[in-house]
């Protein structure tokens, strides 16, 4: 059994996509970020940088439960564990594990924050909104000339770099980014297939009705920006 800390984010469906594609049982346990959730103490022994997602394995290694923060280390944990989406052989491993990375050090973080200075700066700050939208278009890029040599980011099958990606690329927050699609054919192509899979589906229907995109209430602004986030 997984305990799953999830808030329905980019971050948080790619641990729910990857649980409903492995199979495993888990146990879901909502952590309202906007509401400081992320703060509680059992929470931050779990994911002491305070943020979603974060699981623990009940039967982790050597029988012991095992808590696993950052969602690329999930992905891998849960790879590892049921021998899925992250195969063994060393190339095609770490072509994986490459385009995992390019998705944990430059898409995540980059599309994160063009959707911050478009969706929740307090006042439009034009030099940050084009530095990272043009970022995010540059990505765009990368991703597309991959995906038109290949079915998938690692090549010829899915695996966790694509359900790392992809939350990043759901029309929701797409929208949020100004991000056409029609510019990127083969992005578009990759992600109405991954968008099929019922897992996919599962996983980013989970906790649905709360997500809210961009115009944080003040609470929300102290949980995730203000006062509440930095006064540690
Ligand atoms: N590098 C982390 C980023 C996780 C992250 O940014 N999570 C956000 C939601 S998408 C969060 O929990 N924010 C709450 C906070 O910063 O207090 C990962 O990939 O797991």
């Amino acid at each position: 059994m997984i305990d799953l800390y999830y808030w329905p984010t980019p971050n948080g469906h790619k641990a729910s996509i990857m649980l409903e594609e492995v199979g495993l049982e888990y146990e879901l346990h909502a952590i309202n970020i906007l509401r400081g959730d992320q703060f509680k103490p059992e929470f931050l022994a779990v994911s002491p940088n305070n943020k979603i997602p974060a699981i623990v394995d009940r039967q982790g290694p050597r029988g012991q439960p095992y808590p696993v923060f950052e969602s690329g280390a999930i992905l891998m944990y849960l790879a590892d564990k049921t021998g899925r989406l992250l195969p063994h052989d060393t190339a095609a491993r770490y072509d994986v594990v490459q385009w995992l990375m390019f998705q944990m050090g430059s898409v995540g973080p980059f599309f994160g924050q063009c959707g911050h200075f478009k969706g929740y700066a307090p006042e439009p700050i034009p030099y940050a909104i084009d530095r990272y939208y043009r970022e995010t278009l540059r990505l765009y890029g990368v991703l597309d000339r991959r995906l038109a040599a290949q079915p998938y980011l690692a090549g010829a099958d899915y695996s966790i770099a694509d359900v790392a990606v992809y939350p990043w690329t759901m029309p929701v927050i797409r929208a949020l980014h100004g991000v056409d699609i029609d510019e990127f054919a083969h992005v578009r192509r990759w992600g109405e297939e991954i968008a099929a899979r019922p897992a996919v589906q599962r996983g980013t229907a989970l906790l649905a009705d709360v997500m809210k995109i961009g115009d944080p209430d003040e609470a929300a602004r102290a949980a995730l920006f203000g006062q509440q986030q930095y006064e540690r």
